[in-house]
């Protein structure tokens, strides 16, 4: 393994180029950046002849890169055709710009069933999501590049959603690994009912500990994705912190803090308490 890193995704910088958001987050102590290939720094007809260039401007200053695939519009359990084969086509894109990054983890979304109260439809959704991650598996093995798939917060209308859905998902899939979303298991454990979520995240990753290959850290209070920087939630984090260091996890911890108006207030911030909660 790379040894444990804390960084930033560049989720946070979207009024910037992708230049000068890794140059904003090697400023703001980030030891790897999280590039999203998506919109607004790579739109669909990018060239990716460019990635040589920002490859290098990672390596100067010494920053350790993962990839999160393409999501925005697009939906790996679609029952359009040709959108299932869209959102194919810019996964694939994004396992060549890991590839081409230097990178190793390409972390991936979740299917959406927009009706999950029709269970046939739901069956099907989860069928179309299965066979999509299949299809990207070897892909990415030939690359090189390790798939981890994110949990959600338990929405019914989502698929894998909760951590241990996630699992189970997973557990079938040789080479298919996971992305611990750390905000959103909290979010799944308050739909729950649980109050004090810290010790269910612990055990979750505790049990998933030989799938787990990757960490997004945010926070918020339970109900909405807000994406606030660690701390300014209501997330217990001492014994989610117990549990990584139990399972010696030494990869990439990716803060996603949203806030467009002042990303480097929030970015300066998640970093700070990054360091903190994690002792970085
Ligand atoms: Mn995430």
């Amino acid at each position: 393994m790379i040894g444990l890193k804390i960084g930033l995704s560049t989720l946070l910088f979207v009024r910037t180029s992708i230049e000068d958001a890794i140059r904003a987050s090697a400023e703001l102590g980030a030891e790897c950046v999280e590039i999203i290939y998506d919109v607004p720094h790579f739109p669909p007809d990018y060239d990716q002849r460019q990635l040589t260039g920002l490859r290098e401007l990672l390596n100067s200053h010494g920053l350790g890169v993962s990839v999160h695939s393409s999501f925005w519009d697009l939906n790996p359990a679609s029952h359009h055709r040709e959108l299932l084969g869209l959102t194919l086509k810019q996964a694939r894109r994004s396992i060549d710009a890991c590839r081409a990054l230097g990178g190793e983890i390409v972390v991936l979304h979740f299917g959406k069933c927009p009706i999950p109260e029709s269970k046939g439809f739901l069956e099907g959704a989860k069928k179309r999501y299965r066979g999509f991650i299949e299809r990207c598996l070897p892909y990415a093995q030939e690359r090189g590049v390790t798939l981890a798939l994110e949990n959600a917060g338990g929405q019914p209308d989502i698929y894998p959603s909760t951590a241990e859905e996630l699992g189970q998902f997973v557990a079938g899939l040789e080479g298919a690994k996971i992305t611990f979303d750390i905000g959103h298991a909290h979010m799944a454990g308050r739909r729950a009912g649980r109050k004090d979520t810290g010790a269910a995240i612990a055990r979750s990753i505790q049990k998933l500990r030989e799938q787990l290959v990757h960490v997004h850290v945010h926070d918020n209070h339970g109900e909405q994705d807000e994406h606030l920087p660690p701390g300014d939630g209501d997330i217990d984090f001492k014994p989610i912190v117990g549990a990584l260091r139990a399972i010696n996890y030494n990869g990439l911890l990716v803060a996603e803090p949203w806030s467009p108006e002042d990303p480097m207030k929030a970015g300066r911030k998640a970093m700070r308490r990054l360091k903190n909660i994690f002792g970085g």
